[in-house]
C-alpha cells in the first residue's frame, strides 16, 4: 500500500498562516522568540514555542503552509532549519535584501480616505518597515480593498531609481521602499 499524504484544509492553512504572520512579523516576543538578522528564526524553536503556547503545529504542516500560502508570505532558508516572513514586518529588522533595479512603474493600492494625505505627504511606511508596492494594478487594487474603497497610485519608479532611491524586492515579489514623494505619484 502506498503512503497516503493527508493535506490540511484551507481554514487550517489560513489559521496557521495568520498565527505565523503575527509572530514572525509583529510580536515575536509574545512567543518568546527573537528574530535573527534577516528575520530568521529556528524552525525547531518556533515549533517548540508554538506548542508551549498551546498552538500545536507539526513540521509537515509548516512545510505545507510555506509551500501553499496564497502570497508566499514565508520562506525557509536553504538548510530548511530557519524560517522567516518575507515581508510585512512592523518589528525593527534588517531583511538583508540587496537594492534592485525596479520596473519603470510600480503600483500602490490604498483606501479612498487616505488619498488626500498621500497626495500631500507622499507614501509613508506608517507602522510597517517599508512602503509596499505591487508590480501590477490588480494586486494593488486588492491591497487597497483592505482599506475601504480602493484607489490605486502609479509610482514613477524609473525616475525614483534614477534619483538614487533604493528599491528592494522581497522573496515573494513585493517591492519595498522607504517612502515615495508626492511628485512621483500619479492617481489612476
Ligand atoms: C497608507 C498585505 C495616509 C497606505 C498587502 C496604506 C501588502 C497613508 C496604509 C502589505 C500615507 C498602511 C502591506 C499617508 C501611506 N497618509 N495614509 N501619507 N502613506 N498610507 O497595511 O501597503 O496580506 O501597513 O496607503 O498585500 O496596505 O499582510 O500597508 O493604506 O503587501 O501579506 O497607510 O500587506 O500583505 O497600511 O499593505 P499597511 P499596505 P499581507
Amino acid at each position: 500500500m502506498g503512503m497516503l499524504r493527508v493535506f490540511m484544509n484551507d481554514s487550517r492553512l489560513v489559521k496557521i498562516s495568520k498565527y505565523l504572520s503575527k509572530h514572525l512579523r509583529h510580536t515575536p516576543e509574545r512567543l518568546g522568540l527573537i528574530l535573527a538578522p534577516g528575520g530568521w528564526v529556528s524552525v525547531e524553536e518556533l515549533l517548540a514555542c508554538c506548542a508551549k503556547h498551546r498552538f500545536f503545529v507539526t513540521r509537515s504542516e509548516l512545510e505545507e503552509v510555506v509551500a501553499k500560502n496564497d502570497k508566499q508570505r514565508f520562506s525557509f532558508d536553504t538548510t530548511k532549519k530557519l524560517i522567516r516572513a518575507n515581508q510585512g514586518h512592523s518589528v525593527e529588522i534588517d531583511l538583508q535584501l540587496e537594492p534592485q533595479i525596479p520596473p519603470a512603474i510600480l503600483y500602490h493600492g490604498t483606501g479612498k480616505t487616505s488619498v488626500k494625505s498621500i497626495l500631500d505627504k507622499g507614501l509613508l511606511k506608517m507602522s510597517r518597515h517599508h512602503v509596499h508596492l505591487s508590480q501590477d494594478i490588480e494586486t494593488a487594487r486588492k491591497v487597497g480593498t483592505r482599506h475601504g474603497y480602493p484607489v490605486v497610485f502609479a509610482v514613477d519608479a524609473a525616475s525614483m531609481h534614477e534619483a538614487g532611491f533604493s528599491f528592494y524586492c522581497s522573496d515573494n515579489g513585493v517591492w519595498l521602499i522607504d517612502s515615495v514623494g508626492p511628485e512621483y505619484l500619479h492617481r489612476i
